[in-house]
């Protein structure tokens, strides 16, 4: 009998330490120390041996489960520790991966156009004015020497709201409103949204945003505005931009200019862009008329301006070569997070 006790705890102990997993370790366990077992069968059969054998072969037994159970719990303790090794291997978080992106929001690039454009006049000491975007036609046309039943109503393709209400054409009444109100020296830029009854296509909106501004005092001359309105264009295309002047003709300026930029896809080469000029068209401008001046009480001898206007779109597309409008209207980000 005490052979065979030794050679099940030979056999016990191997299966023990040779358990890959909790669940073979169990299966030791049931085997060898269960109620089922050779050992527990051992244990049984120990009335029928002799009264001196008895307590020897019961120590023995005894020593031996106990040996046993020391095993299993010992192995259990490894097992248990490779497994949560592993549980810990398997969730282990690489913190050096680069994270997700956070999409952050931006402004629109017209706002954005719009913000670069303001500062540059007001770096050259300009105010910032605004006013309604539903005028008064007198502030619209009237003031501005567009006088009622004129022909030069028609081009600025007006949406009326009814006789004497429209949305403004452009952002000229703001300033209209400012001359009114103080005296000069003044030196405002106009910024906001105008609207006209275009259909819509790649280069009109119904919609859509002007910079306007204006300088008035004693003794300004065409040499002011051409000044001024290079250092614009230079500071916004570049400095290695050529800006020309070409006559034109607008109902509040007299004499009228428009403002080419020498073209930034060719660099006044000729190109598709140009149209084979050279040239880009980027402002109108011109010395405030004297009917202007005398609408809002000026003495036009005394006094003499000069006045521009942009339209925003325009610029931001020239810029980053945009070739519709309608795209600064759609909100669709995968154009808008571009820039
Ligand atoms: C006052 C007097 C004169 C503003 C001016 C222009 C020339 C001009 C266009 C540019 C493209 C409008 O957006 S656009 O379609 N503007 O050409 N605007 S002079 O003249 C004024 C403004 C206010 C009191």
């Amino acid at each position: 009998m005490e052979e065979q006790v030794n050679q099940i705890e030979q056999q016990a102990l191997k299966a023990i330490s040779s358990a890959a997993d909790l669940h073979q370790l169990e299966d030791a366990r049931v085997k060898y120390l269960g109620k089922k077992s050779e050992f527990t069968g051992l244990l049984r059969s120990l009335g029928s041996l002799s009264p001196e054998k008895r307590p020897v072969m019961g120590a023995l037994i005894n020593k031996t489960k106990q040996k046993l159970q020391h095993a299993l719990v010992n192995r259990k303790t490894v097992l248990m520790n490779a497994d949560q090794q592993q549980k810990i291997e398997a969730a282990k978080l690489d913190v050096s991966l680069p994270g997700k992106g956070v999409k952050l929001g931006r402004l629109h690039p017209l706002t954005q156009t719009m913000h670069e454009a303001k500062q540059i006049f007001i770096r050259l000491g300009y105010e910032v004015a605004e006013g309604p975007e539903i005028e008064l036609d007198y502030y619209n046309f009237d003031g501005l020497n567009i006088p009622p039943h004129h022909a030069s109503r028609d081009a600025f393709s007006t949406l009326f709201i009814d006789e004497h209400l429209l949305l403004r054409t452009h952002t000229s009444p703001v300033q209209v409103r400012v001359m009114e109100k103080r005296k000069p020296p003044l030196a405002i830029v106009a910024p906001g949204r105008v609207y006209r009854r275009d259909t819509p296509d790649a280069s009109h909106s119904p919609v859509f945003q002007q910079l306007e501004g204006f300088l008035v005092d004693e003794g300004i001359t065409f040499g002011d505005l051409k000044g001024t309105l290079t250092e614009f264009t230079q500071q916004m295309f570049g400095r290695d931009r050529k800006v020309r002047f070409r006559p034109s003709f607008f109902p509040f300026t007299e004499p009228s200019a428009e403002v080419d930029v020498s073209c930034m896809l060719c660099n006044g080469k000729g190109c598709r862009l140009c149209k084979g000029s050279g040239w880009i068209e980027i402002l109108g401008s011109g010395m405030i008329d004297p009917n202007v001046f005398k609408a809002v009480g000026y003495d036009p001898e005394k006094y003499s301006g000069f006045a521009f206007g942009m339209g925003i779109e325009r610029i931001h597309m020239l810029k980053f070569g945009v070739d519709n409008i309608r795209l600064y209207y759609e909100d669709d980000l995968r154009f808008l997070e571009q820039f």
